[in-house]
């Protein structure tokens, strides 16, 4: 099943954060932001998702196969607005944001993120919103990559960047928010370029609409597998 977490308490380090921030229960949703979790396999996409969403830690995590989202509803700026966050590469298309996963401990998961970003440069529309991530952060004493040389191809590449751990689920939040809020920059700054400074009914991106249960993305998420977690 597709989770969602509406006005759930969660419990991370990165809490203080939050207080800026509002969550909210009600579904009467302004906007619908996609956005994609990518990188290397086991560098922790689905942990990352699980934590921002249902404040989970899964050690015994198995491998993503097929298609699967997972939404969260925030409220950013007196907007209520619902992340749609697909925990898998392929579906660039219609994405407004992307979080490019390595680990840490990991360098050819780092030295593989440039190839992620050209594929995103490929796929997806060039306004995305693109955070790089360094998952893993708990494991101080096993880095691989150093944080100045990500923090460095972040800034050639553009990226935001941030090191995370869905274990502790340290800044795990903050990424998704930053990324959210930046989303929300780029879309409120096309709606008034458009002559739209306000939102009519429904979902409105960039001109275009996404309709979360969409039939062919039902039909998507009906096929997935269930969780990847067997905790
Ligand atoms: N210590 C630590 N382990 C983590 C963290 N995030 C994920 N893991 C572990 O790393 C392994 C892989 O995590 P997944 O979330 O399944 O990785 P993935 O990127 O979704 O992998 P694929 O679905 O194969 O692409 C699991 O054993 C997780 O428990 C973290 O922040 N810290
Ligand atoms: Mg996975």
């Amino acid at each position: 099943m597709n989770q969602e977490m509406n006005g759930t308490e969660a419990n991370n380090n990165d809490q203080s954060q939050r207080s800026s921030y509002q969550e909210n229960g009600h579904e009467n949703i302004d906007y619908v932001f996609k956005v994609v979790v990518i990188g290397d396999s086991a560098v922790g996409k689905t942990q990352i998702l699980s934590r921002f969403t249902k404040n989970e830690f899964c050690f015994d995590s198995k491998s993503t196969i097929g298609v699967e989202f997972q939404t969260r509803t925030v409220t950013i700026n007196d907007k209520l607005i619902k992340a749609q966050i697909w925990d898998t590469a392929g579906q660039e298309r219609g994405a407004l944001g992307a979080m490019l996963v390595y680990d840490i401990t990991k360098r050819q998961s780092f030295d593989h993120v440039a190839r992620w970003v050209e594929e995103l440069r490929a796929h997806a529309d060039s306004s995305i919103v693109i955070m790089l991530i360094g998952n893993k952060a708990d494991l101080v004493d096993m880095r691989a990559v150093p944080t100045e040389d990500a923090v460095e191809f972040a800034e050639d590449q553009g990226l935001f960047f941030s090191e995370t751990s869905a274990l502790s689920g340290d800044n795990v939040n903050t990424a998704f928010f930053r990324v959210l809020e930046e989303i929300y920059g780029v879309v409120s700054k096309k709606s008034l370029e458009c002559g739209n400074g306000s939102k009519t009914n429904g979902v409105e991106l960039q001109g275009s609409k996404i309709d979360v249960i969409s039939g062919s993305e039902m039909e998507i998420s009906e096929m997935k597998k269930l969780s990847a977690c067997s905790c």
